[in-house]
C-alpha cells in the first residue's frame, strides 16, 4: 500500500492554479479512461468485440469499440463545458459544439482506441488525446481551429490500457503517470516528471514493410542490427503493434519506435499515423521527457496540419537514437 498516494484529481486541483480550466479536460478524460477500461475488461463477454459492418473514412474497417469509445469521449468532453471542438479518427469531420463557443477554450483531438488490431486478442490498446486552444473566437474560426501545428498542444497524454490502466499526460510541465486503483476507482499517481533515457537498445518498426522504405531507413535497422558490442549493438527488438504499447515502453525504456513512410512509385512518402491524434501528442511527451520526434526531415511538432486526419511519417525516442535515425534518412551515415 503506497501510504502518500496522490489522486490524480488532487494533483489536477494543485495544478490548477497554472493550467486552468485545462485541468477539467484532463479530469473528464481520466473519466473516459475508466469507462472504456471497464467495457475493454468484459467486452468479449458482452459481445462488444468484432466489426460494426462500416467503413471509415480512412478505409478501416470500423470495430464496436471505436464507435463505442468514440461516443463516450465526445460525450465526457463536452461535458466538461469547455471543450467547443473535436477532432477523433472515428468521425469523419471535425466536431464543432457551436453552443460551448461562448465558454469553450479548447480544442481536443483524440484517437478514442489505437491499436485496435490487438482487440480480437486481448492485446494492449490506449486512447490518445492533445489539446489545443481555439484560436479565434465564433463558429468561423472553428475550420482552422480544428488543424493547428503540434506545438499548439497545451496538454497530451495517453490512456493505456494494459494489465493495469495507466494514464501518462503532459501539460509543458514534465510527464507524469497515474495509475487506475480498480479497488478505489482512481488513478494514482506513480511517476513524475519522467525523463527518457538519452540512448536506449530496444528498435520498434514493423519490419514486414522494409521494402517499402526508403533506403537510408532500412539501412538504419541493418545498423542497428549488426553485431558490435563496444557501440551497444546489436539492439533488441519489440513491436506491440500498438502505438501507446511501443511508445510508452520507448518513454520509460528509451530507444526508438519508427513507423517510417512508404515510398511510392512517384517517389512520394506517405505515412501511416495521423499527426493531429497519434504522432503529435507522442512527440509532445517524449520531448518535455527529453526525447525526439521527427519525420526524419522535420521535427513534428513544426508541421502544420494540411487537414484534419492528415498522415505523418514518425521517428520518436531517445535523442541520440532519433537523431541517428534522422543522419541515416538524410544519407549522412
Ligand atoms: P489504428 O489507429 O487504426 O489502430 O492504427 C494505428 C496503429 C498504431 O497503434 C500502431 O503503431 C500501428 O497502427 C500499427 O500498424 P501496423 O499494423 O501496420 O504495424
Ligand atoms: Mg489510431
Amino acid at each position: 500500500m503506497n501510504e502518500i498516494a496522490l489522486r490524480l484529481s488532487q494533483h489536477l486541483r494543485t495544478e490548477a492554479a497554472e493550467i486552468g480550466e485545462l485541468a477539467a479536460v484532463l479530469d473528464q478524460i481520466a473519466v473516459a479512461g475508466k469507462l472504456i477500461a471497464r467495457e475493454l475488461g468484459r467486452a468479449s463477454l458482452i459481445g462488444q468485440l468484432g466489426l460494426t459492418g462500416d467503413v471509415n473514412v480512412q478505409g478501416e474497417a470500423v470495430k464496436k469499440l471505436d464507435v463505442w469509445a468514440n461516443d463516450v469521449m465526445v460525450r465526457v468532453l463536452d461535458a466538461s463545458g469547455v471543450v467547443c471542438t473535436m477532432v477523433s479518427e472515428e468521425m469523419d469531420e471535425p466536431l464543432h459544439l457551436a453552443e460551448r463557443c461562448p465558454a469553450g477554450q479548447y480544442v481536443v483531438c483524440f484517437d478514442p482506441v489505437d491499436g485496435s488490431s490487438n482487440l480480437d486478442v486481448n492485446g494492449i490498446v490506449g486512447t490518445i488525446f492533445s489539446v489545443r486552444r481555439r484560436r479565434g473566437r465564433g463558429i468561423d474560426h472553428a475550420a482552422a481551429d480544428a488543424v493547428q501545428p503540434g506545438s499548439a498542444q497545451v496538454a497530451a497524454g495517453y490512456v493505456m490500457y494494459g494489465p493495469s490502466t495507466m494514464l501518462v499526460y503532459t501539460a509543458g510541465k514534465g510527464v507524469h503517470a497515474f495509475t487506475l486503483d480498480p479497488t478505489i476507482g482512481e488513478f494514482v499517481r506513480s511517476r513524475q516528471h519522467i525523463q527518457t533515457p538519452g540512448r536506449g537498445h530496444i528498435y520498434s518498426v514493423n519490419e514486414a514493410h522494409a521494402p517499402v522504405w526508403a533506403p537510408g531507413i532500412r539501412e538504419y535497422i541493418d545498423y542497428l542490427r549488426a553485431r558490435d558490442p563496444a557501440s551497444g549493438r546489436p539492439y533488441t527488438a519489440r513491436y506491440v503493434g500498438s502505438m501507446v504499447a511501443d511508445v510508452h515502453r520507448t518513454l520509460l525504456e528509451g530507444g526508438i519506435f519508427l513507423y517510417p513512410g512508404e515510398v511510392g512509385a512517384d517517389g512520394k512518402t506517405s505515412g501511416k499515423l495521423r499527426l493531429q491524434y497519434e504522432a503529435a501528442p507522442m512527440a509532445f511527451l517524449i520531448e518535455q521527457a527529453g526525447g525526439k520526434a521527427s519525420t526524419g526531415r522535420e521535427r513534428i511538432q513544426d508541421i502544420h496540419p494540411a487537414s484534419a486526419h492528415q498522415r505523418v511519417p514518425i521517428l520518436i525516442g531517445s535523442r541520440d537514437d532519433v537523431t541517428m535515425a534522422e543522419e541515416f534518412a538524410a544519407g549522412r551515415r
